[in-house]
């Protein structure tokens, strides 16, 4: 399969299991699983052509790992990024490193420094290990600024942190006193 038919499946996968799944007539359970048979009978109705081998090209292939295949190889979900409300992960609090990184763009930082680090439309803010990979989140909306949070110290004071199986680190909410700008 050519890299741009992956790719725009990889798309279209992110906003149905993340976002929308009711535009094909999908439905996720909270874990975020949805039947892959209806996934794909869902999208061909919506013009699109997907098929099992497509779709595991598509999760094995995938540089950030963002979906998962269940065992029975039946179902399939979005490992994060969701904003669908029908989709509550149950997520183990997991000890953080010291520090993680957020990639944000300079016009957020006036409204970031006011209100801290806030979900938006998905259920967590994201938080990277590397600062490599907060820079690529932050270039998608602009110029990069990139964000130090003191990860620990946050826990310390009863903050929760959850890992995606992709490595993403989650939380809640991120306060102004936690946020260094580099
Ligand atoms: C910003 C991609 C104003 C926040 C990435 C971000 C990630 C605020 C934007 C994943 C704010 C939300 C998530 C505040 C936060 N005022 N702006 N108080 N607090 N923001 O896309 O972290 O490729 O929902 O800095 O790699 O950019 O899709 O979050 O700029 O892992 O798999 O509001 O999405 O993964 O944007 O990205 P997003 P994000 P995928």
């Amino acid at each position: 399969m050519s890299k741009k038919v992956i790719d725009e499946t990889s798309k279209f996968l992110s906003y149905v299991l993340r976002h929308e799944p009711q535009a094909i007539g999908l439905t996720l359970d909270t874990e975020g699983w949805g039947d892959i048979d209806a996934l794909i009978s869902g999208a061909a109705r919506d013009g699109r052509q997907l098929s099992r081998e497509l779709i595991a090209q598509v999760v094995d292939s995938n540089d950030k790992k963002r979906f998962s295949l269940s065992a029975d190889g039946q179902r399939i979900r979005a490992v994060q990024g969701h904003s669908n409300n029908n989709v509550q992960l149950q997520l183990e609090a997991k000890q953080p490193p010291a520090i993680l990184y957020h990639g944000t763009a300079t016009r957020f930082m006036e409204s970031i420094n006011e209100k801290g680090l806030i979900p938006g439309s998905r259920h967590h803010v994201h938080l990277s290990q590397d600062l490599e990979t907060a820079s690529a989140v932050g270039q998608r909306y602009g110029k990069v600024v990139i964000l130090q949070i003191a990860a620990q110290d946050m826990q310390a004071q009863g903050f929760r942190f959850y890992q995606a199986e992709n490595g993403v680190w989650l939380t809640e909410q991120v306060p102004v006193s936690f946020i260094k700008t580099l």
